[in-house]
């Protein structure tokens, strides 16, 4: 039957195109289709993996001018107010992409800061981060950093309990961010995988059983693009969050084995 619940949205998603097919863009669109709302994904780089080499991770950059182009058709097609921008790979690809959002008012702009993605320069990923930083963060109205990332991102040096969590999601909304949600995941010992949600106001821990110990692939595009995928559907910030943690969880548990050596989420359509 048709889902008449919500008004017929489109969501744009800016991402990596990640050749297993479980994370980056293909989780995106998976997860935005799961949840009844459509999408168009500009891709910014292509990750392959080699199985003959420990399945290590290969970024091919797209052109500055090609992921503009492929931005422009989008919103040349369709009225957003809703983007997600997931890995961009390097710092021209976050240049390229913070001028194409420049050129419209943006409701909810939900950034998950992957700026080091295996198999990358260090030194590369290092300029990511800062331009990423400089140029994503303070437009963002929602960002999702896990631990690592919060680690960068705040410049505490080690976070290891819930109260570290709190005390990084305050230091990056101070640099500009609406609403800040750190991940806990695995990374944090115990056995609840704790979100940590900041607002400049409000801070709400949010807590589901962990399923296992491992990091499972494409969890975290898969819980930004469903808070996106929420908030195009016009809900607030905190109900997507938690309907996205929700979601994400299920994709966990329905997780499946391939030849690969980690495990990729499923997720389930609502
Ligand atoms: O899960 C982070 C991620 C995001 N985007 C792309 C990726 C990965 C991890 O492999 O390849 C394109």
């Amino acid at each position: 039957m048709l889902n008449t619940k919500y008004k017929p949205g489109v969501v744009l998603t800016i991402a990596g195109m990640e050749a297993t097919g479980g994370a980056g863009a293909t989780a995106d669109i998976k997860t935005f289709q799961a949840l009844n709302i459509g999408a168009v994904a500009a891709i910014t780089c292509i990750v392959t993996m080699d199985p003959l080499d420990n399945w290590l991770h290969k970024t091919t950059t797209i052109p500055s001018e090609t992921i503009l182009a492929q931005i422009q058709s989008a919103q040349a097609c369709y009225n957003f107010d809703t983007v997600k921008i997931g890995m961009l790979g390097t710092p021209k690809a976050i240049e390229i992409t913070e001028f194409a959002l420049s050129k419209q008012i943006w409701k909810n702009i939900v950034l998950d800061p992957v700026f080091i993605c295996k198999g990358q320069e260090n030194s590369e990923a290092l300029q990511t981060d800062k331009i990423l930083k400089q140029l994503l963060l303070p437009i963002a109205t929602v960002v999702t950093p896990n631990i690592f990332e919060a680690e960068q991102l705040s410049g505490i040096n080690k976070i290891t309990n819930v109260e570290e969590m709190i005390e990084a999601a305050k230091m990056i909304h101070a640099l500009g961010p609406k609403t800040v949600i750190v991940k806990g995941g695995v990374n944090i010992l115990g056995s609840q995988a704790i979100d940590v949600v900041y607002n400049g106001k409000e801070t709400h821990i949010l807590e589901n059983e962990k399923i296992g110990n491992k990091r499972i692939h494409g969890a975290g595009c898969t819980l930004a693009a469903a808070i996106t995928a929420q908030l195009g559907k016009g809900f607030n910030t905190v109900e997507a969050i938690r309907t996205a943690k929700e979601f994400t969880h299920d994709a966990i548990k329905r997780k499946v084995t391939s030849n690969a050596p980690f495990e990729t989420v499923v997720q389930r359509n609502v």
